[in-house]
């Protein structure tokens, strides 16, 4: 990673800023100055935010932290948008950054159907209108094994369920990420079956700790992350976290999932994160957090991510050895 030269946001391909920079947010700090690790601290967020900051059409950004949020030191913007997996732009970890320029997010519609009372195709700016826009500061723990603290821009996923109308009966919520290789040279590669496929429960779904993001570092999405909206379920395992989300599918059934199709054995459909359930190639018991100078470190990887007071009752009754 420190092999690769600072990004300013315009090179690291931000998308259109389908999320304003509110006026007053980080005040007049240059990009230069909140980047490195640490100045985003939350005085500064508060300072520079004052009060709720109107983004028309858009939501606001509510000022407070939200008490979800960790107060671990969280990455920089540069480790956060260099080193990423997003396989439809290739499997290497900087291939996100490097072969996402040509990626249109702008504009984007995420069809929402199945067991809703108002199904349709969304534009982006109508979906996320009247969601109130917060930051959550989470824990990313991916099953290979490494972390990062993110500072995500975002809505929980219930506002949006509610305001679409879940149906009863349905159980489990699918979604899947655009399909368009003449822009994503990954999926020319056919080891996945395209395009990429999560889900979740719908209790898991409805769970306040689930985002759906458009932002990060108070910008829009960069690319290589999920622009111009992505999935966040921040106690389970990376792959849950679903990029570039263009479906949303309430059903009654458990959803066909990419990983769990292709290495059922590897990795489940729960995937929450759990230090006594090692993957059959790797002990799950630790993780490398990512960072450059002192902040690599290994650290004792945590029961759900850490978020086990929010998310346990979830499974309660259920062996989370055989729901891996
Ligand atoms: N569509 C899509 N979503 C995806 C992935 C992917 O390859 N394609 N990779 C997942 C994995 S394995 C992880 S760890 C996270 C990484 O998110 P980040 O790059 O924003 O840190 O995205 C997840 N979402
Ligand atoms: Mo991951």
């Amino acid at each position: 990673m420190s092999a690769v030269p600072p990004k300013s946001p315009a090179d690291a391909g931000l998308a259109a800023p389908l999320v304003l920079k509110p006026r007053g947010w980080r005040g007049d700090l240059r990009w230069s100055d909140v980047t490195p690790q640490g100045l985003w601290s939350r005085r500064a967020l508060l300072g520079g935010m004052g009060a709720l900051i109107a983004a028309p059409a858009l939501g606001q950004i509510a000022a407070e932290p939200s008490a979800y949020s960790t107060d671990e030191a969280m990455n920089s913007f540069e480790d956060i948008t260099s080193y990423n997996n997003f396989y439809e732009f290739g499997t290497g970890k900087g291939d996100p950054a490097a072969y996402s320029d040509g990626f249109t997010t702008d504009p984007w519609a995420v069809t929402i159907d199945g067991m809703v009372d108002r199904p349709g195709s969304y534009d982006l700016a109508d979906l996320i209108e009247a969601q109130p826009l917060e930051e959550r500061i989470y824990r990313l723990r991916c099953v290979e094994a490494w972390s990062m603290v993110i500072p995500w821009i975002g809505f929980p996923l219930a506002g949006l369920l509610d305001r679409v109308g879940v149906q009863s009966g349905a159980t489990h919520v699918a979604f899947e990420t655009v399909l368009r290789p003449e822009e994503m040279p990954g999926q020319s590669s056919r080891f996945i079956d395209w395009p990429y496929r999560e889900g979740l429960r719908l209790d898991e779904a409805m769970n306040p700790l689930t985002l759906m993001a458009t932002g990060l570092y108070g910008e829009p999405m960069p690319k290589q992350n999920g622009a111009p909206i992505r999935l966040v379920v921040p106690w389970k395992y990376g792959f849950k976290s679903i990029k570039s989300v263009v479906r949303i599918t309430l059903t009654n059934q458990q959803p066909r999932t990419t990983w769990q199709e292709l290495q059922p054995s590897e990795y489940g459909f729960y995937a929450n994160v759990n230090p006594e359930v090692d993957h059959p190639r790797w002990s799950q018991a630790s993780e490398r957090r990512i960072g450059g100078g002192f902040f690599a470190a290994r650290v004792d990887t945590q029961k759900f991510n850490g978020y086990g007071e929010y998310v346990a009752q979830l499974y309660a009754g259920q062996d989370l050895a055989q729901d891996y």
